[in-house]
């Protein structure tokens, strides 16, 4: 693959202790995703991360629904919301990146999930596309057209990155080997690669980057 490392971004997705193993959302095996989120950040001028940043009250926790319970399905302002256990509270231990990541290369921190009545899983919109975050723009500015995505949690916040990248025209790549998904129903990871895939994104392994 043909790295000019100018004009690309890696986007590392919800790096937060409460995805991995031990947190309040824990996703399997997440903990291999190191060295490898260090390691791919030499190939690339620009590096953007993503946080999941839920105020306590936040709607699509199924604490916020007495009578509900957890990975319930509701209806939640005229959205499909799947009920999580309370995970990123802004300023929480949980919301911190992990340890391991390295973090000085990071040049934007994108927050999201911080209205009470709405989720967003990906970086750029809210789950309605009715409020940007301004990650679009700032790409843009920067100019950049392809986006390179990897992270937490394959089957939610990585597909939903990767669709809205595409939508907003970004030649998109998927680090596959750097994407670890929850898994609520058996499937869930195979389909988001498929809707990526129908979306126009690329998947590849770490090792088409790491070899060119
Ligand atoms: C995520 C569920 C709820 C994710 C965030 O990062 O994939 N999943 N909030
Ligand atoms: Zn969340």
């Amino acid at each position: 693959m043909n790295m000019e490392p100018e004009r690309k971004a890696l986007l590392l997705v919800d790096l937060q202790n409460d995805f991995f193993p031990g947190g309040a959302l824990a996703v399997q095996k997440a903990d291999q995703i190191f060295p490898l989120a260090n390691d791919l950040q030499n190939y690339f001028s620009h590096i953007i991360a993503s946080k999941d940043w839920h105020p306590s009250t936040h709607k699509s926790f199924a604490s916020q629904h007495p009578g509900s319970a957890l990975y319930d399905i509701i209806d939640l302002n005229g959205l499909t919301q799947v009920l999580w256990p309370n995970h990123c509270v802004q300023e929480s231990p949980g919301s911190e990146f992990h340890p391991l990541l390295k973090t000085d290369r990071i040049q934007k921190i994108v927050y999201k999930g911080t209205d009470t009545e709405i989720d967003s899983y990906s970086p750029f919109f809210d789950n309605a596309h009715r409020k940007s975050t301004g990650l679009d723009n700032y790409l843009k500015e920067q100019g950049i057209q392809e986006i390179y995505i990897m992270g937490l949690a394959t089957d939610y916040c990585v597909l939903y990155s990767v669709l809205d990248a595409r939508h907003l025209g970004y030649k998109t790549y998927v680090i596959e080997d750097g994407c670890f998904g929850i898994e609520k129903n058996s499937g869930d990871i195979t389909s988001a690669k498929q809707q990526m895939k129908d979306a126009g994104a690329k998947l590849i392994q770490s090792r088409d980057i790491i070899r060119s």
